[in-house]
């Protein structure tokens, strides 16, 4: 017997010599292939804010076109663009008058048509954003709603007012107004969830969805990707139209001081991307390549989790993770990082795909939030967690948000509706200005001959820009570029993930695949040198090599460490390291322990 034992110990232990001399190039593990979007990067545009080429200040699609080769040098998956479609921009964009039309803004239909087709030659998706709760004022549909014309009128949601003919109810729109306007020679108020320019959709109305799916068609035809779905959530609303419960009583009657239990999550908004994901799936069968469902929607866990199917029908490919941007703050510990990363890797369910946002153009961006030398660690960390990374547009050369916008200045409607003592609360102005790609007039975003951009450029571009990084090794732009190389690796794309809040509020975490290199990232929280002992992160650690490191960290790469019990980092940098020793065997070793002794007793 236990001859045997011995016999079957070296037949293992010389089966796990000849896999692990499989070379590491090739799909040489038992993991699925992946999927084109899985673990992909995929980049956000603000089309208003990337790249103008007629000189009128506001960006166009043939200023992206012209700076595709910057997203080929990044190397992204894949594109979302903002809204590009007709609209009368009283948000942007996300009020859209035609949905199957690009604005002249941005240029016309053939013109995206052409950047498609170029982004796809060389090799990045297309994603396109679709705004199914509102449409603006100015589509057709409305204007019909508004002409009484029967077969439009229920397009929209219209209620009478109250007893003494004001709002049907107390419901409070995203941009700091009434949620009920009534229209000049109207007896009825429609819904607005957000500006009174975006009416919401009536999704009790059968003709609305079908509508919005021929869009879905429409698009798919063209040869786009996927779609980035903007604020599910809104999409229905409870049918009772009670009023929403007030948090605080003592505080007025605002949008953030409401519970919206009948505005926002309602179940029938969950089935509708269910129903959209068939349509989505009929496509990827069709063209032979997944079409791609992203989706948009503040919430809490639980909720954000059922965007991905209720265990019998499939959702949403990812919905977005916004708990970087929304759990985690300056004074955030080591801890706080653990907590909500594998909160949503042990929340997702069985065989979805995480994701990672650091910033988008409703929310504060990374560098703004946290400082400009803690831009790369995050980086570091958001491109070494297992699955995919969005990147909004200019954080990978750090821009900040430039704050300094007056009132009068002021374009997002959030904050223009508020007033000038509190308008900086609700502007999301300053995460969208220019692109900064050189350090010449407007930043190089438009010609020197512009006499103004849409928001002004932040001062900040003479030493923040594009061109100047791409120059310097050490740039966050260079360590974006390389660390989306280093993605490619199998133990990054496949690998297991463990993490730990180390001593001295040090987050750090692993990633292991048998048989392929094994890697540590540790970041310091701190802004003060930090020391750690790696064997804490893994105990088979014997050896470290430098992979990447930020910027300003005294680890360059390809640096070799051999006492591993005692490191120091300085403040908030952040390494990812290869390990070596005994670490990258450990797993297998176990396993064939286990399995000996078990054979044995
Ligand atoms: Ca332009
Ligand atoms: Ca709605």
């Amino acid at each position: 017997m236990k001859k045997c034992a011995v016999v079957c110990l070296l037949g293992l232990l010389a089966l796990a010599g000849a896999k692990s001399a499989v070379k590491q190039d090739g799909h040489d593990h038992d993991m699925p292939e992946l999927d084109w979007w899985e673990g992909g990067v995929f980049y956000q545009i603000y089309p208003r804010s990337f790249k103008d080429t007629n000189n009128d200040g506001v960006g166009d699609i043939a200023g992206i076109m012209e700076k595709l080769d910057h997203l080929v040098d990044l190397g992204v998956t894949g594109v979302w663009f903002s809204p590009l479609f007709k609209s009368p921009m009283k948000d942007f964009g996300y009020d859209i008058s035609d949905f199957k039309d690009v604005d002249p803004t941005f240029g016309t239909l053939e013109d995206l048509k052409a950047l498609i087709k170029k982004a796809k030659e060389l090799g990045i998706k297309v994603i396109l954003d679709f705004v199914p709760n509102h449409t603006s004022d100015e589509h057709e549909w409305f204007k019909k709603a508004l002409a009484d014309d029967p077969d439009y009128i229920d397009y929209y949601v219209w209620k009478d007012g109250n007893a003494e003919g004001g709002p049907p109810n107390n419901w409070q729109s995203v941009f700091h107004t009434d949620a009920w306007t009534k229209p000049a020679g109207k007896s009825k108020y429609y819904l607005h969830q957000f500006d009174k320019g975006q009416p919401d959709l009536n999704y009790e109305n059968p003709k609305v969805k079908a509508e919005m799916e021929e869009m879905l068609h429409f698009w798919f035809e063209l040869g786009v990707d996927g779609f980035r779905i903007d604020a599910i959530n809104h999409a229905y609303e409870d049918a009772g139209f009670l009023d929403e419960p007030i948090i605080d009583e003592n505080k007025g009657l605002f949008y953030e001081n409401m519970e919206h239990i009948y505005t926002m999550n309602q179940n029938e908004s969950y089935e509708l991307i269910y129903d959209w994901r068939v349509v989505f799936d009929e496509w990827s069968e069709k063209s032979n390549q997944t079409k791609l469902m992203m989706t948009e929607a503040y919430a809490n866990m639980e909720q954000t989790m059922r965007w991905y199917g209720d265990g019998k029908r499939n959702g949403s490919h990812f919905p977005f993770n916004f708990a970087m941007i929304n759990r985690i703050e300056s004074s955030s510990n080591a801890a706080d990082f653990k907590e909500v990363i594998d909160e949503w890797l042990d929340n997702m369910p069985e065989g979805g795909n995480a994701n990672w946002v650091l910033g988008n153009h409703d929310r504060p961006r990374i560098a703004s939030r946290f400082g400009r030398d803690r831009a790369a660690s995050f980086a570091i960390m958001e491109m070494t967690l297992p699955g995919i990374a969005v990147v909004y547009y200019g954080e990978e050369i750090g821009m900040e948000d430039y704050r300094d916008i007056s009132f009068e200045d002021t374009q997002d409607p959030q904050a223009a509706n508020t007033n000038k003592e509190i308008y900086q609360l609700y502007t999301r102005d300053p995460v969208r200005t220019p692109f900064q790609w050189d350090n010449t007039t407007y930043a190089g975003f438009t010609g020197s001959a512009a006499e103004k951009t849409w928001l002004p450029v932040h001062p900040n571009y003479k030493e923040l820009n594009l061109a100047a990084q791409k120059e310097d090794p050490k740039s966050l732009f260079t360590l974006y570029k390389n660390l989306i190389q280093l993605r490619k690796d199998h133990t990054f794309k496949y690998g297991s993930f463990e993490s730990k809040a180390l001593v001295n509020n040090v987050f750090g975490f692993t990633r292991k695949l048998d048989d392929h290199k094994s890697y540590a990232v540790v970041v310091n929280m701190n802004s003060m040198e930090a020391q750690l002992n790696l064997k804490h992160l893994d105990e088979g650690i014997e050896k470290l090599k430098v992979v990447l490191s930020a910027p300003e960290s005294k680890y360059a790469v390809d640096d070799v460490i051999s006492n591993v019990e005692y490191l120091t980092l300085d403040k908030y940098d952040a390494v990812v390291f290869e390990m070596s020793g005994s670490a990258a065997l450990t797993g297998s070793l176990t396993l064939l322990l286990v399995a000996v002794l078990r054979f044995l007793f």
